[in-house]
């Protein structure tokens, strides 16, 4: 077992809804801690910027609009095996497959507004957390 860390976005919608906490209450009671956080209104190249790798999809303008709908809530996670246990509490990226009391089956309203983001691999997670966050912003707790 390795400790990781790794890159969450609650998105527009979850903030929207006021989950921000439950949300957090998942990730806590998983053994991730919350090691930096920050609630932010994303710019539109911010988010083009993150999401870059899908710039080719069809979805990829709707994605980006969505998540400028509203403020983002951001946080890097840390734990055991955190970048694979932080897709396993989001659950499947559309809510419809999610597996009940994941995150997205909870949360969720459809595959655009899907109440969080993770990332999904070490090399990933070291980009994503450093496109947000200044090595002096993350505890080393
Ligand atoms: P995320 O990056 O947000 O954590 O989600 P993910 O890994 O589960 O899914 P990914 O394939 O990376 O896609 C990023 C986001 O794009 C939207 N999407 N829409 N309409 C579609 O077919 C489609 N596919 C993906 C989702 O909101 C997804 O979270
Ligand atoms: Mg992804």
């Amino acid at each position: 077992m390795a400790l990781e860390r790794t890159l969450s976005i609650i998105k527009p919608d979850a903030v929207a809804k006021n989950v921000v906490g439950q949300i957090y209450s998942r990730f806590e009671q998983a053994g991730l801690k919350v090691i930096a956080a920050k609630m932010k209104q994303l710019s539109r190249k911010e988010a083009e910027g993150f999401y870059a790798v899908h710039k080719e999809r069809p979805f990829f303008n709707a994605l980006v609009e969505f998540m400028i709908s509203g403020p983002v809530m951001i946080q890097v996670l840390q734990g055991e095996n955190a970048i694979a246990k932080n897709r396993e509490l989001m659950g499947a990226t559309n809510p419809k497959d999610a597996a009940p009391g994941t995150i997205r089956a909870d949360f969720a309203d459809s595959i655009d507004a899907n109440a969080v983001h993770g990332s999904d691999a070490a090399e990933t997670a070291k980009v994503e957390i450093a496109y947000f966050f200044a090595e002096t912003e993350v505890s080393p707790r």
